[in-house]
C-alpha cells in the first residue's frame, strides 16, 4: 500500500492520509502493516475543562520537546461535531509557532461519530503517529463527560488541567477523574485563587489510597512558561515509573483489551444491523406490531439466525471500503486548514 510506503519514507502527507483513512473507518489494513513499528512513542493526554489553557500549555510542552530534540505528534480532539471553528481558531493561534516545524505534526479530529469515542479513531491516529516515528504524541481533549476518562485509554500519562476560581476541584470529584490523573496541573497560577485550588487538590489526594504512583501536582502559567519545566520533569518521572514498575505493559494491555472489545462491538453492531434489516424485510416487525409475536420472541428468532460475521448493507459500507481500497477520504474543511497550516 502506497500510504504505508510513504509513512515508512517519512512522508508527512502519507501520515495525514493514513489518519484520514482511519477516520473513515479504514484503519485495519494500515494498522496491520504498521503495528510492529508502534509502541515507542511516549503518549501524553492533556485534558481539562474548556479554556483552562490546555492548548497554551501544549504549545509550551511542544517547544520544550523540540528543545530536547524530540519530534512531536499532536492530536487536538474536538468533542463537538461539526468542528467548532472558534475553538479551532484558538488552538491554531496558540500552536502557531509549531505549524511550520516539520518535526511537529498537528492534527484535529472530531471525537463524535466513532465507536469508542476518543479511543477509536484517535487511538488509531496515535498508533499511526507512533509508527511514523514521533518521539512524543500529545492528545489534547476538552474534558466534557466521558472524554477525559477515555483519554486515559490512549495515553501513557494523563495530565488533568484545572483552573483556579472555577469550582474545578469539585468537578474532579464528581466526574471521578481523580483516578485517571497521573499529573494535576493548576494552570493560571497567576490567579489569586490558585493557592486555594492547590490546597483543595492536596486534600482530595489524601482521601484516596494510592498504590504505586501518587499524582504529581504542578502549578503552571502556560502563557509565560512558568512551571512548564516542572511539568516536563513530572511527565518523564511518570514515564520512568511506568517503565520501571512494569505498569506500562499492564496499562497498555488493559487499554488494548478495551480497544479490542470496542472493535468487536463495532463489528457486532454491523451484524446486528444486517440481521435487523433482514428481519424488517421479512415482515417480522409487522408481526410484532400485530401482537402476533412478542418483542422478546422476535429477538430470540433473530438471534437464532444471527451471523456475527455478517456486515451491514453494501451502501452503508461503501464509503469505508472505498477509503480502505483507495486510501482516499475526503478531508473536512478543518483538516484542510490544518494541513495547509502544517505545510502538508
Ligand atoms: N492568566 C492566565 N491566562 C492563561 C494562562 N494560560 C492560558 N491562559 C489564557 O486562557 C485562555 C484559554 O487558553 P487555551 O490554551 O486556548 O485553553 P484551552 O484549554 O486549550 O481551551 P479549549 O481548547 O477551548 O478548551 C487564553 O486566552 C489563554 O491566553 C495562564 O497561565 N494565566
Ligand atoms: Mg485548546
Amino acid at each position: 500500500m502506497d500510504v504505508v510506503e510513504g509513512m515508512k519514507r517519512g512522508d508527512r502527507r502519507a501520515l495525514a492520509r493514513a489518519i484520514s483513512v482511519a477516520e473513515g473507518g479504514g484503519a485495519a489494513p494500515l494498522i496491520a502493516a504498521l503495528f510492529k513499528e508502534t509502541g515507542r512513542a511516549f503518549t501524553v493526554g492533556i485534558t481539562g475543562p474548556p479554556g483552562v489553557g490546555k492548548s497554551t500549555l501544549t504549545g509550551a510542552l511542544v517547544t520544550r520537546a523540540r528543545k530536547e530534540g524530540k519530534s512531536v505528534g499532536l492530536i487536538l480532539v474536538d468533542p463537538s461535531s461539526p468542528f467548532s471553528q472558534g475553538a479551532l481558531l484558538g488552538d491554531r493561534i496558540r500552536l502557531s509557532d509549531h505549524f511550520t516545524d516539520p518535526d511537529v505534526f498537528i492534527r484535529s479530529m472530531a471525537s463524535r461519530g466513532h465507536l469508542g469515542g476518543i479511543a477509536g479513531a484517535t487511538g488509531d491516529a496515535v498508533m499511526l503517529m507512533d509508527a511514523f516515528g514521533k518521539d512524543m504524541v500529545i492528545v489534547e481533549t476538552v474534558g466534557v463527560g466521558q472524554s477525559e476518562i477515555e483519554i486515559a485509554e490512549v495515553a501513557d500519562t494523563t495530565v488533568v488541567c484545572l483552573q483556579p476560581g472555577s469550582g474545578d476541584s469539585i468537578q474532579v470529584l464528581k466526574a471521578g477523574i481523580m483516578e485517571i490523573a497521573d499529573i494535576f496541573v493548576v494552570n493560571k497560577a497567576d490567579h489569586p485563587m490558585a493557592g486555594q485550588l492547590r490546597r483543595e487538590i492536596r486534600i482530595m489526594m489524601t482521601m484516596l489510597d494510592w498504590q504505586g504512583w501518587a499524582p504529581a501536582l504542578v502549578m503552571t502559567q502556560a502563557m509565560s512558561g512558568e512551571g512548564v519545566g516542572e511539568l516536563w520533569e513530572a511527565l518523564w518521572s511518570h514515564r520512568a515509573y511506568l517503565q520501571e514498575s512494569g505498569e506500562l505493559r499492564t496499562k497498555r494491555a488493559s487499554a488494548f483489551a478495551h480497544g479490542v472489545r470496542n472493535l468487536i462491538l463495532g463489528r457486532l453492531a454491523d451484524a446486528v444491523d444486517a440481521a435487523m434489516a433482514g428481519a424488517v424485510a421479512s415482515g417480522l416487525m409487522e408481526r410484532v406490531a400485530d401482537r402476533a409475536l412478542d418483542p422478546y420472541a422476535a429477538a430470540e428468532q433473530i438471534l437464532q439466525r444471527f451471523d456475527p460475521k455478517a456486515t451491514g448493507s453494501a451502501a452503508r459500507l461503501a464509503p469505508r471500503v472505498r477509503a480502505t481500497v483507495k486510501g482516499l477520504h475526503a478531508p473536512s474543511e478543518a483538516e484542510i486548514v490544518h494541513h495547509r497550516e502544517a505545510g502538508v
